[in-house]
């Protein structure tokens, strides 16, 4: 049984408006065990390559920011000792969500990163992050380089991810998030389809004139299932009389309701709401997260690897979140399979309670870049995988077919 389902039972979540009243929740004393180590045998890189490659969307994603028909997925790959690792930079095209784009993140990898991963050889995850650290921000292009080295360490031990990084489940509740749609009925008949699929929690895009009308229709017809709304940062506090009418649809969270840097409205908006407030765009590393937590700016956070700055992040905002008792989940960024399986990985840690914007590839893609694609199960989860690295082979043909743009950046030692 899912921890979401065991909470539902013990009646402690959705009923009560403080989730960290819930019994799976309490706060742990002990310390999370991790066989992740930090630090390993000096790794001498060979090569970086950066590599764009496009994929079109089944259908439209519209969101508060806008609509994209096609992604331009942006894949890392490191080499050293015979062995390919592999990451994904998330950042968009255009510097909306963050700002991020797929521009800045080549430019910041090709002419400080790569040359700095390459420029010596690397002891492990937190040498890898001392490397970066003189560099300012560009989490997202900082993330797709950790991701790839991780996976070599992972592939080098003959590990899996979810294994190196110490996850505990063998399986990970899934969620779907379905973008503002043209017509309230098709969002309706969305929100059938992925039910019937399996999925275990339902997230709505909203934005000033998509919102309360549309989530208290969906809830009306769903009156039992996790439901959740995502802002990105559409709202000021100036709404905040219409946002509280959203308290009323027994919702999972509201996610980033404020600007992505308003800490303090967040704050404010959430003293106010029964709703918990979810931060997603406002938590750009650990110490953002610490601050939120102490602010009362939120009750849930959504971590996303690349928006902080890859797993050593992730793992610290996990590992302060765990520790309080504060629900967190894997949010997504409409990756490729590359992207997803670091997700799968980073959701199998034990506070990842509450279901992961991690769909399956038949949800975004006509095909997926990894061969097996990701399927989400009848119940509603995606399985961990167990082989070493990623899990899933790369379909380095369908990449080929599809690429945009190639640069190698190589060691001056090859
Ligand atoms: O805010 O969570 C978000 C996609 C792109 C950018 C931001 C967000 C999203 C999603 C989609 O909600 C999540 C996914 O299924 O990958
Ligand atoms: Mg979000």
């Amino acid at each position: 049984m899912s921890i979401v389902r065991q909470m539902l039972q013990e009646g402690s979540c959705l009923s009560n408006p403080d989730l960290l009243s819930c019994p799976a929740m309490q706060a742990r004393s002990e310390v999370v065990a991790r066989p992740l180590e930090l630090v390993s045998d000096p790794l001498a890189i060979e090569r970086v390559e950066m590599r764009t490659v496009r994929l079109p969307l089944n259908e439209p994603f519209e969101t508060s920011f806008g609509s994209i028909d096609s992604r331009l997925i942006f894949l890392v790959s490191i080499e050293a000792d015979g062995r390919t690792g592999w990451g994904e930079v998330v950042a968009a095209e255009e510097p909306r969500y963050s700002y991020e784009t797929v521009g800045t993140a080549r430019h910041v990898i090709q002419d400080y990163l790569a040359p700095a991963m390459l420029s010596r050889p690397v002891a492990g995850l937190a040498d890898l992050s001392a490397c970066f650290a003189s560099f300012r921000g560009h989490n997202m292009a900082k993330a797709g380089l950790e991701l790839a080295f991780v996976d070599l360490l992972a592939r080098a031990r003959e590990q899996s991810l979810s294994q190196l990084i110490g996850g505990t489940r063998a399986r990970v509740p899934v969620g779907v998030s379905l973008g503002i749609q043209p017509t309230l009925d098709e969002l309706l008949a969305r929100v059938e389809r992925y039910l019937a699929y399996g999925y275990q929690r339902v997230k709505l895009k909203i934005k000033p004139g998509w919102d309360v009308e549309v989530v208290r229709e969906v809830r009306r017809r769903h009156p039992n299932i996790l439901l959740s709304v995502d802002a990105n940062c559409a709202y000021t506090i100036a709404d905040e009389k219409h946002l509280r009418v959203l308290d009323d649809f027994d919702l999972l969270m509201i996610e980033q309701p404020l600007d992505h840097d308003d800490l303090i409205d967040h704050a404010r908006l959430q003293s106010i709401m029964t709703t918990p407030i979810c931060l997603d765009e406002s938590i750009t590393g650990p110490a953002r997260a610490k601050q939120a937590l102490e602010m009362g700016s939120c009750r849930i956070i959504n971590i996303k690897i690349g928006r902080v700055g890859g797993y050593s992040q992730a793992l610290a905002i996990h590992d302060l979140c765990y520790s309080k008792g504060v629900p967190v989940w894997c949010g997504g960024m409409l990756e490729s399979g590359i992207g997803r399986a670091h997700n799968i990985a980073l959701a199998s840690l034990a506070g990842f309670c509450l279901p992961g914007d991690i769909s399956a590839s038949s949800r975004y893609f006509a095909k997926d870049v990894i061969v097996p694609e990701v399927v989400v199960t009848a119940d509603g989860a995606v399985e961990v995988p167990r082989g070493p690295g990623l899990g899933f082979e790369i379909d380095l043909n369908y990449i080929t077919s599809n690429t945009v743009s190639i640069e190698q950046i190589e060691g001056s030692k090859k």
